[in-house]
């Protein structure tokens, strides 16, 4: 989660018994190093980076989490296998993040530790398939461990993914709103207060689809894509957005990346309350399967 997902959430998410990502998105690599080392004195407990292989630092940012040596490292938005072996080498488990059954596949033979398998549900950079039909067909492909994403906010989202063949699920958007989020206030109103169907996705027609909440911005950049603008032309519309809204809280123009499962968050509560929120619900679910 670029801009959301730093030392601060990260480190809170672990210490509360998940395990914290840092989203490195299309920052540079200095920043990142110090997003990690930050991290490490707000906790003891094991966290991760997330790499955007898109980003212009991918390089640099990959051989900073090297260095720093963090416990796992997962990617998104393309295929890390030029990496695999600088991270394992490093003794850091690869864990990345997957689209499609063929790339799972591909990762499991270049020695990823587990796959998430993240369906078209999630918010920001996302696949084409559901997490409904991705995650039994990746969980069928591959012998590693899936960690479900996509659409998951609650203990009913996670026993759905245990019963699809997931051992872990990845949620973004409900940690979005968390206490101990550093988003702009406006953000995190926008996330609780939206229904259903608030979530649009932009950037289609140029291979990068992302989801955000419905508002100028979307409704902006929606009409001239369909007008067929260009790649630099619809670029202009979202520079520098998702800052905007993250730091700025201009959630008119700036960009609100969140999934669908921002219809499920209700509230703000720390991180420690979301997590025994989600297993104490999926722990009830699971056990009282028979009764349903
Ligand atoms: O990466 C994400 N979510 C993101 S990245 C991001 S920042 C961004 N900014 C501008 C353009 C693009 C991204 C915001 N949200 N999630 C993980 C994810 N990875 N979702 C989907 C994928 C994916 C898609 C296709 C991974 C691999 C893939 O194919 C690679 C291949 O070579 O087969």
């Amino acid at each position: 989660m670029a801009w959301v997902a730093e030392h601060r959430l990260a480190s809170a998410v672990s210490e509360a018994g998940g395990f914290g990502l840092i989203g490195a998105a299309s920052a540079p690599p200095e920043i990142v190093r110090q997003e990690i080392r930050r991290a490490k004195e707000l906790t003891d407990k094991p966290f991760g980076v997330n790499i955007m292989l898109l980003s212009p630092y991918a390089d640099e940012v990959a051989h900073v989490v090297a260095e720093e040596g963090v416990r796992a490292v997962t990617t998104g938005a393309g295929n890390p296998e030029k990496y695999m072996e600088l991270w394992k080498s490093a003794g850091i488990k690869v864990i990345p993040v997957v689209a499609s059954v063929a790339l799972a596949k591909r990762m499991e033979r270049c020695g990823a530790e587990a796959v998430v398998a993240e369906g078209m549900e999630s918010g920001g950079h996302i696949g084409a398939q559901t997490t409904m039909t991705l995650v039994p067909q990746v969980a069928d492909a591959v012998k590693i461990p899936v960690i479900a994403a996509g659409g998951i906010a609650d203990g009913r989202g996670f026993a759905a993914a245990w019963m699809l063949g997931a051992e872990a699920v990845q949620m973004g958007t409900r940690f979005v709103v968390a206490r101990e989020s550093i988003v702009h206030e406006n953000y995190k109103e926008r996330v609780i207060k939206a229904r259903d169907i608030d979530s649009e996705v932009t950037g289609s027609s140029h291979g990068h689809p992302i989801r955000c909440l419905r508002n100028q911005m979307t409704r902006d950049y929606l009409k001239l894509e369909k007008e067929g603008a260009s790649f630099e032309e619809l670029e202009k519309v979202t520079l520098g957005s998702l800052r905007k809204a993250v730091m700025e809280g201009d959630v008119t123009h700036g960009t609100v990346m969140a999934g669908q499962s921002a219809g499920l968050v209700k509230e703000e509560q720390t991180c420690k309350e979301i997590i025994e929120d989600v297993m104490n619900q999926a722990e009830r679910l699971l056990e009282n399967l028979q009764e349903k």
